[in-house]
């Protein structure tokens, strides 16, 4: 099953890069996924395809205005039925792995990114269906959260990743920070790499980053480690 993505955006320059490189364009490549860019100027109105206006009420910053944004998301979804429709906002619910992980099993799901001060709450009241924010801190625009989001739904479909397993141990797939990582040289600058890596001995490997992974998530994330422990 393939993934489309459809991401809305008035600053699509923003989008092509980062989603044009490294994972997220390995996905696109081997045919697992399919991600699509629409400009919101191309259903701008007027001479001068405007897609923002000033806000009712006053107030500093501009909102992008209803009518594009709808007629995109109209012809959007008079091709295809989406799984959810996603604005990325600083007031949506925080992202986190169990979010992605649910989201990383849909079919399509179209992301609308805000620009400015944000869309006409009517948009939010029609059509969008989940709100996601990627932390508490305020971006110019929604495109590096939906970059966010989308890479992080991207690398969790099987057979992007070169090793099928290396998503299965990422950190916060098991609620634990990652264990650290070493490679040759054996020795840098005085510091040996953990003798137990060089053992060859699989299962006090495993045990081993199992113990680093618990002490930095306790001593580094003690709210992580307390939900964890709550879950058990
Ligand atoms: Cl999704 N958008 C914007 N503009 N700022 C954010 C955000 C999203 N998530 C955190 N800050």
């Amino acid at each position: 099953m393939k993934m489309r993505i459809d991401i809305i955006s008035a600053v699509p320059q923003l989008l092509e890069s980062p989603l044009q490189n490294s994972i997220p364009a390995r996905a696109v490549e081997k045919g697992l996924a399919e991600v699509c860019i629409h400009n919101l100027h191309d259903y701008g109105l007027g001479k001068y395809k405007q897609v923002d206006d000033y806000q009712f009420g006053g107030g500093a910053g501009m909102v992008l205005m209803p009518e594009p944004l709808a007629a995109c998301i109209e012809t959007l979804k008079a091709e295809r039925d989406y799984d959810e429709i996603i604005y990325l906002t600083p007031d949506g619910s925080t992202l986190d792995q169990s979010t992605c992980n649910t989201l990383s099993l849909c079919k399509n799901l179209m992301l609308i990114c805000g620009h400015y001060k944000g869309i006409d709450q009517r948009i939010r009241d029609l059509y969008v269906t989940c709100e996601i924010s990627i932390g508490d801190y305020v971006l110019s625009g929604g495109e590096i959260a939906a970059i966010v989001l989308t890479d992080s739904l991207l690398r969790l479909i099987p057979g992007v990743l070169g090793n099928e397993e290396s998503a299965l141990t990422d950190t916060f797939q098991d609620g634990l920070l990652a264990p650290p990582l070493y490679t040759r040289p054996a020795e840098f600058k005085g510091i040996p790499v953990p003798e137990i890596l060089l053992s060859g001995d699989h299962k006090k490997i495993e045990e081993w980053r199992m113990e680093k992974a618990i002490e930095k998530t306790q001593s580094l994330r003690p709210d992580l480690w307390n939900d964890s422990v709550d879950e058990k």
